[in-house]
């Protein structure tokens, strides 16, 4: 397991923590059960015939009800953890920062959403599956993530922060998370959404808030400004053409 580096998601990894230690308790006493009847029932002789039994109705009440229950704690916690993660927005600290991705075929463009640093102008910055683009986060901030698609369903992951969201054309989905170490990351494409969907890879690099600013700085510097939900860019490119009449 990649460790978690975001405020919000140590949870998760917790989750699955334990969910692995039940696994791995089940599946002991499940090799070991197999062991056991196949030395103590093996055939001892040629015309060794075992007792023919056809029902046994505790055996059956049991391995009805413990898989059951089994499947009932696992969903408890889960939802548990879920509510964890994605609070009502009601109960959200006002986020720090917000950033809309914008996922389509077959890249990502990040949009730094009316940011203080650049006095309150949106900034953008895109790339394509040859030439992958950046996400920056600033270290120990709230960042909202708004999701949109133009075009087809994608799933926005970044395995660091242990956690995934699709990105739907026509529903507003949106997380908060708090990156807490500075470093490089990747980031990908988790739902198959075409022929290029692998190539749908992006970076993430957690800085300092001064840094994070500087960049939106320089992204405005360089004219990348404007909200910016999917470009030609990403689309027309050598080898990667998009089927005639595709057009969205
Ligand atoms: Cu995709």
């Amino acid at each position: 397991m990649p460790a978690p580096r975001a405020d919000e998601v140590q949870n998760i990894y917790d989750l699955w923590h334990w969910s692995w230690l039940a696994a791995i308790i089940i599946g002991v006493v499940v090799w070991g059960l197999i062991g056991y009847a196949v030395v103590r029932f093996r055939r001892r002789s040629p015309d060794d015939v075992p007792v023919q039994t056809r029902y046994n109705l505790p055996i059956e009440i049991f391995y009805t009800v413990a898989p059951i229950m089994i499947v009932v704690v696992l969903f408890f916690f889960t939802l548990k953890v879920q509510d964890e993660v994605l609070p009502p927005d009601s109960e959200q600290a006002t986020p720090d920062r917000t950033i809309e991705v914008v996922g389509q075929q077959w890249s990502w463009t990040f949009n730094y959403l009316k940011d203080d640093a650049t006095g309150g102008e949106t900034v953008f910055d895109t790339g394509t599956p040859a030439d992958y683009p950046t996400l920056w986060l600033p270290v120990d901030e709230k960042v909202r993530f708004n999701l949109y698609s133009p075009d087809v369903i994608h799933s926005f992951w970044v395995p660091s922060f242990l956690f995934k969201m699709d990105v739907v054309p026509g529903r507003d989905n949106h997380f908060e998370l708090t990156p807490n170490r500075i470093g490089t990351y990747v980031g990908k494409c988790a739902e198959l959404c075409g022929a290029y969907h692998s190539r749908m890879l992006f970076n993430v690099k957690v800085v300092s808030a001064d840094d994070y600013d500087a960049h939106l700085k320089q992204l405005q510097a360089d004219g990348n400004t404007g909200l910016t939900r999917g470009t030609e860019r990403v689309r027309a490119q050598p080898g990667l053409e998009t089927e005639a009449g595709a057009e969205r």
